[in-house]
């Protein structure tokens, strides 16, 4: 009941604001004013049933783009954002501060009202809730792994601006949430030198018992994870992508969400909580590295920027650990969003790129699981799912001809499309065909995979036309082999591709390479005979053109010694 009456109430204001000021109104500002609303709803059950799949998240993004936007917003937004959420946050009783004693952070907490903090009469000698201490000691922590140990610029003080809870202190606010989040960083003022990085305090849950527990991971994670936060806001508070056209989430901070849940593995490393989000990375290849949503009802989304922390432990394993600081700091070069380029310049210094290390992290992505390889791949793959290959993209019988895909891979995004070698078919080789949209750029790869090595790996390069294939030798020495089709563009859309697997020159798809085939294409070429199927098979020469130069080509192969069709 109290639900509906919300939502009423909630689209009521709505629609008072939709006819009063149509024009001035931001993209996405209803959304995001609904959400903070949402966050800030203090939690109503304590603990309860949750769901199967679901999962706490960090409430941040929705607190993002006020920062430097919140002028934007329509007069009735504004208006409403002052009222629902001050300045700094507030208590209802008198609040009590707790320095920590490693001098950067300032806890504030109540110890009664629907804000108090867990077990708020358990104190030590000097009253001080033990709760508090416990937050504190993990915020120190964090501070000394992710500054002092990780080279992270500290970040920036907060002392001479207005509203700073105190003193220069870092401030951590102990309050009621709503159910389904974790805590928030609010970034507020830019700061000195450049005004590109902006201070900010954390908001955390003053009692985490929801998920079963307080003195327990989810404090630490959250922490480690928040601060990492403020980090970010320090280097660039505007390093989101901003799409104007989406009404519902025109702000998506991605690389904020994805670099901030790998480094909770980097401070704790035994949690292991970002393991419980892969699942909607590894089930949904076909979802760009970019996506961002804050719908829970879409959770393949809404959990996909959590999800796509491989990104981060793939750069930051393959490049060294100063990987992910390294692109923080390029960040920083430009106020809003250049992680891409950024991304692409600090690989160009060690020697790849932005396109390439895609590739090779959709290598990796296949090797998790029952597969898992922790000396080349992910040092924690064995916790990870395996990846997903659609049903309809698994094959055993040959050819293999296919015009349009079930999941057309999005920007930065994958396909993974399995064979089963058939010896019965052809014992030795197979031809592994691929042509992309000519809209997108695109990186391809072939893995020979067998539970033992060695295994096989090669680049199916494309050519202008988005055109390329790969002949697998002594396929039958593999179990399967894995076709992977990626996305390298970086704008938006998602994008098809046809292919096929066939062996070349066998035009009449018997499974061998003979005069028959020769006869046959003769007979297609000269006599209105049927095509050879896929019309790739009889490209023996390889040049994109099934015609006469691929019956010299194959007539010198099995007359002459020539060689190989396609090579
Ligand atoms: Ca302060
Ligand atoms: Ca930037
Ligand atoms: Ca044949
Ligand atoms: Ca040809």
């Amino acid at each position: 009941m109290k639900r509906i009456v919300w939502t009423v109430a909630v689209f009521l204001i709505g629609f008072v604001i939709c006819l009063t000021d149509a024009q001035a109104k931001l993209p996405g500002e209803e959304n995001l004013i609904q959400k903070i609303k949402e966050v800030l709803t203090p939690a109503v059950s304590a603990p309860k049933n949750l769901p199967a799949d679901f999962h706490p998240v960090c409430a941040t993004p929705a607190f993002v783009w006020i920062t430097g936007h919140r002028n934007e917003l329509s007069p009735e937004a504004q208006k409403e954002l002052s009222l629902i959420m001050p300045a700094r946050p507030t208590y209802t009783t008198t609040e009590k501060t707790y320095n920590t004693p490693g001098g950067h952070f300032k806890i504030h907490y109540v110890t009664s009202t629907v804000d108090s903090v867990y077990q708020s009469h358990v104190v030590d000698s000097s009253g001080v809730p033990l709760y508090v201490i416990f937050i504190g000691g993990i915020a120190d922590s964090v501070w000394t792994k992710e500054v002092d140990s990780l080279g992270y610029t500290a970040p920036p003080s907060d002392l001479g601006f207005p509203g700073n809870g105190g003193d220069g202190r870092y401030d951590i606010y102990l309050k009621s949430m709503a159910d389904g989040y974790l805590g928030y960083s609010q970034p507020e003022y830019y700061a000195p030198p450049d005004y590109i990085g902006a201070t900010s305090y954390i908001v955390l849950r003053n009692d985490y018992s929801l998920y079963g527990g307080n003195y327990n991971n989810y404090p630490k994670v959250t922490s480690a994870h928040e601060f990492f936060h403020a980090i970010q806001f320090g280097s660039d508070a505007d390093e989101y992508e901003y799409v104007p056209s989406d009404p519902v989430d025109p702000f998506r901070p991605y690389w904020m969400e994805l670099t901030a849940t790998w480094m909770e593995d980097m401070i704790y490393p035994a949690i292991n909580d970002y393991v419980n989000y892969l699942p909607y990375f590894f089930n949904y290849p076909w979802i760009s590295l970019k996506a961002f949503s804050s719908d829970p009802g879409n959770p393949s989304r809404y959990y996909h920027a959590y999800a796509a922390c491989v990104w981060a432990f793939y750069l930051s394993k393959r490049f060294g650990p100063t990987a992910i600081r390294d692109i923080w700091t390029l960040c920083a070069d430009i106020k809003g969003d250049n992680v891409l380029s950024a991304t692409d310049d600090a690989l160009l210094l060690k020697g790849s790129s932005l396109d390439n290390a895609f590739r090779e992290f959709s290598i990796w992505n296949y090797f998790t699981g029952s597969r898992a390889d922790t000396v080349n791949y992910y040092a924690e793959g064995y916790r990870y799912p395996l990846v997903k290959v659609d049903p309809n993209q698994q094959y055993s019988i040959y050819p293999v001809n296919v015009a349009s895909v079930p999941h057309p891979p999005e920007v930065l995004s994958t396909n993974y499309v399995e064979y089963v070698p058939d010896l019965t078919f052809s014992p030795d080789n197979l031809t592994f065909y691929l042509n992309g949209s000519d809209s997108a750029q695109w990186k391809a790869s072939i893995i020979g995979y067998s539970s033992t090595n060695p295994k096989y790996f090669t680049e199916i390069t494309l050519d202008s036309l988005r055109v390329g294939r790969a002949k697998v030798n002594n396929w039958e020495s593999y179990s399967k082999i894995m076709m992977i089709p990626a996305v390298v563009t970086r704008t938006s859309g998602s994008f098809n591709y046809s292919y096929a697997a066939f062996k070349c020159g066998d035009a009449n798809t018997s499974g061998n390479v003979n005069l028959a085939d020769v006869v046959y294409l003769v007979s297609y070429l000269f006599k209105s005979g049927f095509p050879p199927i896929p019309m790739q098979s009889g490209d023996a020469n390889a040049d994109g053109k099934t015609d006469l130069a691929d019956v010299v080509y194959l007539v010198s192969y099995l007359f002459k010694h020539g060689p190989q069709p396609c090579g």
